[in-house]
């Protein structure tokens, strides 16, 4: 459960994210700030700075590993916005993060110059929805040093749900990461440095998101250690009706679902509930 594949086991269960160390030695948690101003699975309304930071260091006291810090809405049909707009967004809460954290902070973007300013201003890792698909973002990435999560969608935001076609989910996703992984490696990447993510929820029906859960160990082949983020999605809503202020249990449901399967960090908006159900389950499991 949720061991690192044998090509990167015994000397990366420390993952060096600019600086501060993320353990990968167990499952780690990352907690989900989400500043963008439709962040209706977070509350709604636009978070001040101060909310924002209180959030973060709730998260960090509930025993997260790395917070995730996100200016852009990537929900099916999101409008795009500038990077200034995104760099207002993101880098002021990066800098009193970074002051007031100990442990990495990691930038969900797919811009190369907020990839840039966002590492200049303390985050340790780049968390991007297009697996560095965007103009210059392979060489930014490449360049500023720091761990990089590569995630599979098919299609854009704005269309990615629209009618979602695999011949076979599983292998399509695996491939497509392998891929991307090779590219990061000829661009410079430290292998040690790369994480894959199947995108749930990105470009996927229901069905295909189930089969890519309950088939998560397939992708541990790709050689990179797996980050999976469930919390909240519309696959909760769309399995047991579920509205998304009341998707805590089967969240925590999926979470587990997934550390069985082979995940070694989730992606999640209730840090302290999942955390613990995470411990149990690792407890279980440890000498099995
Ligand atoms: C992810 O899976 N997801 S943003 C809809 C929701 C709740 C949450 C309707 N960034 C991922 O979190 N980065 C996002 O309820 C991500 N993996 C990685 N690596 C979407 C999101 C969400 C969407």
């Amino acid at each position: 459960m949720a061991t690192l594949p044998a090509s990167t086991s015994g000397n990366t269960t420390v993952m060096d994210c600019g600086g501060r160390s993320l353990n990968l030695g167990r499952v780690a948690v990352m907690g989900i700030l989400n500043l963008t101003p439709d962040s209706f699975s977070d509350g709604g309304l636009f978070m001040s700075r101060d909310q924002a930071v209180g959030r973060a260091l709730k998260m960090a006291d509930e025993g997260a590993d790395i917070i995730d810090v996100g200016g852009e809405s990537t929900r099916p049909g999101a409008l795009a916005i500038s990077a200034q707009e995104e760099l207002d967004r993101v880098l002021p809460v990066i800098e009193a993060l970074r002051r007031e954290l100990e442990i990495p902070i990691s930038i969900d973007t797919s811009k190369p110059r907020v990839m840039h300013e966002a590492v200049s201003a303390g985050a340790g890792m780049i968390n991007d929805v297009k697996a560095l698909r965007e103009d210059n973002a392979l060489a930014t990435a490449a360049a500023l040093d720091v761990p990089v999560c590569l995630m599979h969608m098919q299609g854009e935001p704005r269309s990615m749900q629209t009618n979602p076609i695999y011949e076979d989910v599983v292998v399509e996703v695996r491939n497509f990461l392998s891929i991307r992984r090779q590219a990061c490696l000829d661009a410079g990447i430290d292998e040690k440095k790369i994480l894959i993510d199947p995108g749930f929820g990105f470009g996927k029906t229901l069905e295909h998101n189930l089969e890519l859960l309950r088939n998560l160990s397939g992708l541990k082949s790709v050689g990179a250690p797996v980050l999976v983020g469930l919390s909240r999605k519309s696959i909760i809503g769309k399995s047991i009706g579920l509205p998304v202020d009341k998707r805590l249990h089967a969240s925590v449901a999926l979470a587990i679902l997934a550390v069985r399967n082979g995940a070694n960090i989730i992606r999640l908006h209730d840090v302290a509930a999942t955390r613990e159900a995470v411990r149990m389950v690792e407890a279980v499991y440890r000498a099995a």
